[in-house]
């Protein structure tokens, strides 16, 4: 419309000089994310899913996704009809990506490792699937077969015993989209729930009589599913496991004065249409003024172009331009916001990388734009935001794995380790933890004086 042409003919990105510490700052800030205040809203729907089962399910898809479904479960093989409109061009695509990210999670595969660290003292580490997970993909206005993968085939090599899928049904047919049901056949998904929101979650923490209890739920939701996510995470109940605190998607790029105007603006324009509280960073070293200018005028251009106008214009409110002295200090800003996404569009960019220590996924020189590694490239795209790239990795196979370890002690190791625990479990006064050393060396003959 006139009005939104208006609006992006007007669009800028606030610009500052990294000397301006305050403007930073506050330019890195990230909205605050509250889910405390939707509990109240949350608690009931859970309670309710957890009494009633498939019959809340049911009667939640009528309230809040408008369709009357029979069933809110399907199960593996999934009826033809809900692969209907899948083109043989988009079961291409969506094979290529889906071998790309399999070969990338398969090399992630951790053999047993195994240390003697003393003679006779055999340790060892093996990794096994989370038997059960269940695997949560929006719906509504944006269909995201790309989520179902990047969380299906980690799922799928970690060899999980059982994959659910949940997802919330369409108004218009009750189904969810062929693409995101083709993905849940492919990583061999057992059930789809076609359920949203805390209801989704609820059920496959808890179960229902169709839907098998999980041990661990992932993926990206709004505050409902956040909410409950973190509600089950907390329940021993549920005794149940989430990936990892979401927050809105956020990218930040790295420029110098050789990059591409065009290139720079499209890469902050892929993020910023993900949502109005998504969030944009540009760091541009030694930019002259006149690249700045280029860089907002194509920004404005290219957003004309875009159907999501709307969104990107809200996002772009809040994001800005930072206009950095050195590529060092660049990366030390980076660092200090901890970027989902992080793209290098300078000259040299591989040899940066060393600088890189707080993000989630590295996108390296002019021809890597983020969107390869959301489809396509074999990287995963369920990364950590808000910050907790800090703390946190993205979504990879071992997600999906937990870490069992072993040991094994020979009468030789015992003599070799036997007086060390004997005297540590004397100072901390654990008696019997003493004696299951002390019976052993004693009936071995290998008990020294004193103990
Ligand atoms: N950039 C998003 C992932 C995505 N992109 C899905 C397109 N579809 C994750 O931050
Ligand atoms: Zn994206």
């Amino acid at each position: 419309s006139n009005s939104e042409v208006q609006l992006v003919e007007s669009l800028k990105l606030a610009t500052y000089k990294s000397e301006d510490k305050e403007s930073v700052n506050k330019a890195l800030t990230r909205p605050i994310q509250r889910t405390s205040q939707i509990m109240h809203l949350v608690n009931p729907i859970i309670d309710n899913v957890k009494k009633n089962g498939d019959k809340a399910l049911v009667e939640y898809a009528a309230k809040f996704d408008g369709v009357q479904l029979k069933n809110s479960v399907i199960e593996s093989p999934f009826p033809e009809e809900f692969f209907e409109g899948l083109t043989p061009e988009m079961k291409e695509s969506l094979d290529l990506s889906m071998e790309n990210v399999r070969k990338f999670h398969a090399a992630q595969l951790i053999d047993t490792m195994q240390v003697e660290t003393q003679p006779g003292v055999v340790c060892s580490r093996f990794a096994r699937p989370i038997e059960k997970v269940g695997l949560y993909i929006p719906g509504g206005t944006a269909v995201l077969p790309s989520t179902a993968l990047m969380l299906g085939i980690p799922a799928q090599v970690a060899q999980c015993r059982e994959i659910v899928f949940a997802s919330p049904p369409r108004k218009s047919d009750g189904k969810i989209s062929p693409e995101v049901a083709y993905i849940a056949q492919q990583v061999g998904a057992s059930k789809i729930v076609l359920a949203g929101g805390a209801q989704a979650v609820a059920a496959m923490a808890y179960g229902t009589e169709s839907v098998p209890k999980v041990d661990k739920i992932l993926g990206p939701g709004n505050q409902f599913v956040t909410a409950a996510k973190m509600y089950v995470q907390n329940d021993t109940q549920a005794l149940c496991s989430i990936d990892m605190p979401a927050g809105p998607s956020e990218v930040l790029v790295v420029c110098d004065e050789d990059a591409d105007v065009d290139f720079v603006a499209s890469d902050l324009l892929s993020q910023a249409e993900h949502g109005v509280d998504s969030q944009v960073i540009l760091l541009g070293v030694q930019l002259s003024e006149r690249k700045v200018e280029q860089i907002q005028t194509a920004v404005r251009q290219q957003t004309l172009q875009l159907p999501r106008k709307d969104i990107v214009v809200k996002c772009i409110a809040h994001s800005s331009i930072i206009v950095c002295n050195s590529y060092e200090e660049a990366f030390k800003i980076s660092n200090q916001y901890a970027p989902e996404h992080l793209i290098l569009q300078i000259k040299e960019a591989a040899n940066y990388v060393r600088l890189v220590n707080n993000a989630g996924s590295v996108f390296v020189g002019a021809y890597t734009p983020e969107s390869c590694g959301d489809y396509s490239s074999g990287t995963n795209h369920t990364l950590p935001t808000y910050g907790y790239a800090r703390q946190y990795s993205g979504v990879n196979t071992s997600t999906f794995q937990k870490y069992v370890t072993a040991q094994s002690v020979s009468p030789q190791g015992l003599d070799n380790i036997g007086r060390a625990v004997m005297s540590v479990a004397q100072v901390e006064g654990l008696d019997a933890h003493r004696n299951a050393v002390k019976i052993r060396m004693s009936k071995l003959g290998l008990l020294p004086e004193g103990f």
